[in-house]
């Protein structure tokens, strides 16, 4: 590191500056850092906070293959659960789906995003791979030319320049890249679908061994596994309420309510550790890169939660960036990255279509809406369709598990 005289800005520099020490980040920087190319990681949290973040936890059976073919599976091999059932409750019954029997026959694997995480820094620290925790990227500049640098500051507060060959963007939605890229240059596809779940995190053991996906008249509610002691589980809820507006007894009442509880069986109830407010948003971004800057994961694409798509991108993404960076850097050619807006766009759109299809799936239209008796007398029979229809559930299955 140097310091320059005037400004007293700590300059240092990388071929690849990794923004973002998430799903997206981690797997780039173990994939680059494998391949000998110089990078450093960014993250504006501290390093406790980065291991311990609980989000997501289904994932695709072709994200393992991607972390198991880059050795990055160990953890989630000896400590993920295979998942394969998910059921449907609605006014006219419930019936369940093993989607390992259908479509691809592929299964998730259930392994809390957290440890996920924690995994991959492990493994990059133990490689002696370069990370600034408490370093938040302020902006990229110059990404239009072959010299592009982030503006950061340290954990004291202090300007830290690091000039690079490539900046990779994977610091989410709310992230400096994004805020980087000048308007028009880049196109924005965004929609609000209306809909707000109250996510939830119990210290609870799972109350049944599928996925749980409820329609009711009060709103959807959602039930899944994250490990033998947690479960996560979702409550439609109105948009721009407070998390904290409701208490654990109500939300518990509110389960059992919607997932019809005293039909089934009764829930397993336990502390709300966890609880947050998530509007369901689709964003893509088009292209996902602007000159040496080049986006993967939230920062590229923001998906709803409803069909547990967005970790999954991320890996995937980060995958094909690291290929790409890779074969450029050591002179084989720009055409691998060139290509790797469109490739993952498509991966991105896909995914996109299916979790669009799950909201429509899950959820009435709104009262206010003039068509919602309309929009509801759909639901029900889409739902019957994936009940009687081979067809109908090999297409689900190919969707749910895949990516
Ligand atoms: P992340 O995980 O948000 O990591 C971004 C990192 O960047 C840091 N950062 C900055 N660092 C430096 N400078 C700045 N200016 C920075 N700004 C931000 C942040 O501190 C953070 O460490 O993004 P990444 O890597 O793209 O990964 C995306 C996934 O985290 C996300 O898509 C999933 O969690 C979505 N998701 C799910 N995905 C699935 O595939 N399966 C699931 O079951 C699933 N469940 C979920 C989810 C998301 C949820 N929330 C958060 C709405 C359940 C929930 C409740």
């Amino acid at each position: 590191m140097t310091e320059s005289q005037g400004a007293r800005t700590v300059r240092d520099a990388a071929d690849v500056v990794v923004l973002g020490a998430g799903p997206a980040g981690l797997v780039l920087g173990n994939l680059l850092q494998d391949r000998g190319i110089g990078c450093v990681i960014l993250e504006r949290a501290t390093q406790q906070h980065v291991r311990t973040r609980a989000r997501a936890g289904f994932l695709a059976a072709n994200t393992v293959r991607v972390l198991e073919r880059n050795r990055l599976a160990d953890g989630l091999r000896r400590r993920g659960r295979e998942h394969s059932v998910c059921e449907f409750r609605t006014e006219d019954g419930r019936f369940r789906l093993d989607y390992s029997r259908l479509g691809a026959g592929e299964r998730h694997t259930v392994y809390p995003q957290q440890e996920l995480v924690s995994d991959l820094l492990t493994r990059y620290l133990g490689a002696g791979g370069r990370i600034h925790f408490e370093t938040e990227a302020v902006a990229v500049r110059e990404a239009d030319g072959n010299r592009p640098w982030v503006e950061a500051r340290d954990p004291d507060g202090r300007p830290v320049r690091w000039d690079a060959r490539y900046v990779a963007g994977c610091d989410g939605r709310h992230g400096a890249a994004r805020r980087s890229i000048p308007p028009g240059t880049v196109r924005r596809h965004h929609r609000d679908h209306g809909i707000s779940w109250l996510g939830l995190l119990a210290d609870a053991p799972p109350s049944f061994d599928a996925v749980g996906y409820a329609v009711h008249p009060h709103g959807f509610a959602g039930h899944m596994a994250r490990t033998p002691e947690t479960t996560r589980y979702y409550l439609q809820c109105d948009p721009g309420m407070p998390p904290d507006a409701w208490s654990d007894a109500r939300i518990w009442d509110e389960l059992a309510v919607r997932m019809r509880a005293s039909d089934y069986e009764a829930l397993r109830e336990g502390p709300i550790v966890q609880r947050a407010v998530v509007g369901l948003e689709s964003d893509v971004l088009e292209p996902l890169r602007h000159g040496s800057l080049f986006l993967a994961g939230d920062a590229a694409s923001l998906i709803s939660p409803s069909a547990a798509k967005g970790a999954n991108l991320a890996v995937l993404e980060a995958e094909i960036l690291a290929a790409a960076l890779a074969e450029d850097l050591r002179g084989a050619g720009p055409e691998a990255l060139q290509g790797y807006s469109a490739q993952c766009l498509e991966y991105i759109w896909r995914a996109q279509e299916f979790s669009h299809w799950m909201i429509r799936l899950l959820h009435s239209a709104p009262e206010a809406d003039r068509d919602s008796l309309f929009q509801d007398r759909l639901r029900r029979s889409r739902i019957e369709a994936l009940r009687t229809s081979r067809t109908q559930q090999d297409w689900f299955a190919e969707n749910y598990v895949g990516i």
